[in-house]
């Protein structure tokens, strides 16, 4: 970057995408005094809240506890109206947050940000930002299309876990004569799918929501399924305004109590520690029937060894797996839909009549696992046998390029001309999943190496945006210019959340936890499970001056 940069425009900090992460980071940032710019791709406010507006699309966590609580007026005014809110709802809610706290007027949207170079000379960040083009892949931004240069102390990357879609280069997809989407960048305007011929490849959390929904209107439609999936019946159901006033009534302790659970939520349920094994199966059978009545993560709460022994985790599989078979009236089909792997090892999936969309006759189910997608064609999908199949709409629910994909999209650079793709070659090296070795005053919330997806989004980017302010403020009281995570640091950050994985199942499937989902992307184990003791950690490294990072005063 040669501009000179004393002409341009400078705010205390950038940030990158206005999900509930940068919206909150924008108004703690304005409480600080500072001057921010927050960039965003899409045209408002939500992040992938914003793009994920397939048929279905609702959140897993509880709309009670899938909201901020860093002002009781904002928790006790809003209303929900479903236990798990619909991604309308939460969009309405991200737009409220954004209005009732006058944070739009520092929001660039319908921009990229396609460069961030940390300027040795100055010290400052140089943020390159473009108009963002829409598109299946839009993550691409035009290639010379610069259109403003700013810069900044602080880079705060709120890009999201979750936003970089996957679309499979499967060759022939620009061939195909249909209408094409990704779950993760569905069109605003919606897709009609009355008397259409729909294919939906993939089969995670996305495929699940969307499939029976497209089922009811689609004229037939065919999944192809690459892996099967657990999933667990959600139970959504409208709230009772009197349970909420209930919940509400005792928020605070509530949103605490969820604090010190592993995955920061569901406080409301019981989380045995006792082993499955030390029960008669009949009993453990008893405790899933219940839990699977109540719906939800609670079934993972029927015993505290499901995630960690490979023996209870079969009690807990077997059960799911006798409800499909039972559920499932094609046999044949039922054999198709039965995971192989642990349960939960994949992030568990919450469904509404999933298993049961296969019993209707307008649904077929294509196993692609050996007999592969060979190619798309103008008139649909051909697999690896020969067999076409003729598609008018083609639905990707093949997920993301988790957790680092969308920051290596964008050309960050450190100290010394550093890539942030060199510096993560070997998978991604944070200390706390907040900050990268070579990387001044840059800060990633919910970044790899923090709990993040394992854990209650929401609770995970207040504790993350906290600290991250907390850490500017001492810094300014102190009057140190930059911060930034030290190499021993990082590398231990790694190793302890290669550990801590390693005492659970989780790196036993080929899950996007492990980057396994993306072609050529190398396997690391990138969240820390257990919100708690990383929270605990967070804080003491705080209070002993930010240890194991390097303050710089000049
Ligand atoms: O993505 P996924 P998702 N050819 O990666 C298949 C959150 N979320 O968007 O398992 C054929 O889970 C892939 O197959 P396989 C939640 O954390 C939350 O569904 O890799 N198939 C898989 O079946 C979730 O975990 C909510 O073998 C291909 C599917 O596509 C995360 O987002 C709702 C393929 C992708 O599943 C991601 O969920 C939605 C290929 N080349 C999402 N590539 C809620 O809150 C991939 N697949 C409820």
């Amino acid at each position: 970057m040669t501009a000179d940069t004393q002409d341009l425009v400078h705010y205390d900090a950038v940030v990158i995408g206005a999900g509930f992460a940068g919206i909150y980071m924008l108004y703690k940032l304005r409480r600080l005094g500072l001057s921010a710019k927050v960039y965003e791709t899409g045209d408002d406010v939500g992040g992938t809240w914003y793009w994920n507006r397939y048929p279905g699309a609702r959140c897993d966590v509880e709309s009670l506890e899938y909201c901020y609580s860093f002002d009781p007026e904002l928790a006790q005014e809003w209303e929900w109206t479903e236990r798990y809110p619909a991604q309308p709802e939460i969009l309405r809610y991200a737009q409220h947050v954004a209005e009732r706290y006058d944070l739009y007027q520092d929001i660039q949207f319908n921009t990229k940000v396609t460069r961030a170079a940390f300027d040795d000379r100055t010290g400052r960040w140089l943020v390159s930002s473009a108009a963002a083009i829409d598109h299946i892949d839009h993550n691409h931004a035009p290639a010379g299309a610069t259109t403003d240069l700013v810069a900044a102390d602080y880079l705060i990357c709120a890009v999201g876990c979750l936003s970089s879609s996957n679309v499979p280069d499967i060759s022939g997809i620009d061939t195909f004569a249909g209408e094409v989407c990704h779950t993760g960048r569905y069109p605003k305007e919606g897709i009609d799918f009355a008397g259409k011929r729909v294919g939906v490849i993939g089969t995670g959390s996305s495929g699940i929501q969307a499939i029976p929904v497209i089922a009811e209107t689609a004229e037939h439609l065919t999944v192809f399924q690459r892996t099967p999936q657990y999933a667990i019946p959600a139970r959504n159901h409208p709230l009772d305004p009197k349970e909420q006033a209930q919940v509400k009534a005792e928020y605070r302790r509530l949103r605490e109590k969820n604090k010190a659970q592993q995955g920061a939520l569901g406080a409301r349920f019981d989380w045995n520690e006792g082993s499955v094994l030390d029960v008669e199966a009949t009993e453990a059978f008893k405790e899933f029937d219940a839990r699977w009545e109540i719906g939800g993560f609670a079934f993972l709460g029927a015993y505290g060894d499901i995630a960690r022994n490979p023996e209870a985790n079969h009690v807990a599989a077997d059960f799911v797996k006798a409800k499909i078979r039972e559920t499932v009236t094609d046999p044949e089909v039922a054999e198709r839909l039965i995971p192989t792997t642990y349960i939960g090892c994949k992030r568990l999936v919450l469904d509404t009549d999933y298993f049961a969309t296969y019993n209707r006759d307008n649904v077929a189910l294509v196993d692609i696992s050996e007999n592969t997608i060979a190619e798309i064609t103008s008139r649909g999908l051909c697999t690896a046998d020969g067999t076409e199949h003729d598609l008018d709409v083609i639905v990707f629910a093949t997920g993301y390029d988790a957790m680092t994909g969308s920051l290596l999209r964008i050309d960050v650079c450190g100290r010394g001309g550093l890539s942030l793709a060199e510096q993560w070659h070997a998978g991604p090296r944070t200390y706390l999943g907040l900050s990268v070795p070579g990387f001044p005053n840059m800060f990633t919330i919910t970044g790899p190496g923090s709990p993040s997806v394992l854990a209650n989004m929401i609770v995970c980017i207040e504790q993350h945006v906290d600290w991250i302010g907390d850490c500017i403020s001492y810094m300014r009281a102190k009057g140190h210019r930059h911060i930034e995570a030290s190499e021993e640091a990082a590398e231990a950050w790694v190793d302890h959340v290669n550990l801590v994985a390693s005492y659970t199942l989780y790196p036993t499937c080929n899950s996007w936890y492990l980057g396994a989902n993306i072609p050529g992307k190398t396997r690391v184990f990138m969240p820390l499970p257990g919100f708690p003791p990383y929270a605990e950690k967070c804080d003491q490294v705080a209070a002993a001056g930010y240890e194991g990072f390097q303050l710089i005063s000049s």
